[in-house]
């Protein structure tokens, strides 16, 4: 697999190729990276990328032209190295945020694509128009540009190549089961009069993974009904699970304040630990 990224800042990709899984998985020949900077794509004297936005307002828009030929440098180079022309796809804060269904299809599906990094106030649209197959959020908050956009897209795709991963994560089941994961415990048996649930310490199996289903459960029905509902709908919830889930409902009351002003309910839990 192997991702061409159009950006003004190329220096920040060495945040995923010199750390962790993601180098790893590069090391092992599984992806490559190449990027490509606009301001090398410039002709006039002071290598300028950006201009001031037609009908007046804040900041500057980056040109059309130098991301166009870098663009096309990329392609050439992709078809170079035995991959066609891959999609291009724009990192930009106004596109519909990417799922992890996509980033799944996109790991299997392989393959070269351009990403291209937003700076500034935006991107003139007429290259969007041209030259862009797809654009693509990562969610509804403002970042400062597509670079970091566009790592943690690599990222989440990446670590879905087969062989990636060291040890298939059961967290990374986490969005396949369509819910939360359950909450992690390791040594000390005892931190700062902390104990860990007892059922994790029993050593019995099939009670650990029940533990583990109902923290899943409770915890996504705390933060995130919507996986409830969409597990639901998706046939992923047994008669067990329901029951459970009806259980909690009953215990809840009307009275618990949301979820977010409730720190990780640590002091609930605390009760039924160990110590
Ligand atoms: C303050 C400027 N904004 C006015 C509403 C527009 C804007 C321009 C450029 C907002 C963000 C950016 C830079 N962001 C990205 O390029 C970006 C992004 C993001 O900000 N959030 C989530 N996903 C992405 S992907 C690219």
């Amino acid at each position: 697999m192997r991702f061409d990224v159009v950006t003004l800042f190329p220096e920040m990709f060495a945040a995923i190729t010199e750390h962790g899984i993601t180098r790893r998985a590069r090391e092992l020949g599984l992806w490559q990276l190449s990027t490509w900077n606009p301001r090398d794509f410039t002709s006039d004297r002071h290598r300028t990328v950006d201009d001031r936005p037609f009908g007046g307002g804040p900041g500057m828009v980056l040109m059309a032209e130098p991301l166009a030929t870098a663009v096309e440098a990329a392609h050439a180079a992709q078809r170079a190295a035995g991959f066609g022309s891959g999609r291009v796809v724009a990192l930009s804060s106004g596109a519909r945020p990417l799922t992890d269904e996509r980033v799944r299809a996109w790991a299997e599906q392989g393959g070269a694509t351009v990403l291209v990094c937003g700076r500034y106030e935006g991107i003139d649209q007429r290259f969007l128009d041209a030259c862009v197959d797809e654009e693509i959020s990562i969610g509804d908050f403002v970042l400062s540009g597509g670079e970091i956009a566009a790592m943690a897209v690599i990222d989440a795709v990446v670590r879905h190549l087969p062989g990636a991963l060291k040890i298939e994560s059961v967290a990374d089941e986490s969005f396949a089961t369509g819910l939360l994961d359950a909450s992690h415990f390791t040594r000390p048996e005892v931190w700062r009069e902390r104990g860990v649930p007892t059922t994790l310490l029993s050593g019995h199996h099939a009670q650990i993974e029940r533990w583990r289903r109902e923290q899943a459960l409770a915890r996504t029905a705390r933060e995130r009904p919507d996986l409830i509902a969409a597990a639901r709908a998706g046939g992923r919830l047994d008669e067990r699970d329901e029951k459970f889930l009806r259980e909690i409902a009953q215990g809840a009351g009307g009275a618990s304040p949301p979820a977010v002003l409730n720190p990780s309910s640590a002091a609930a839990r605390t009760a039924e630990h160990s110590v």
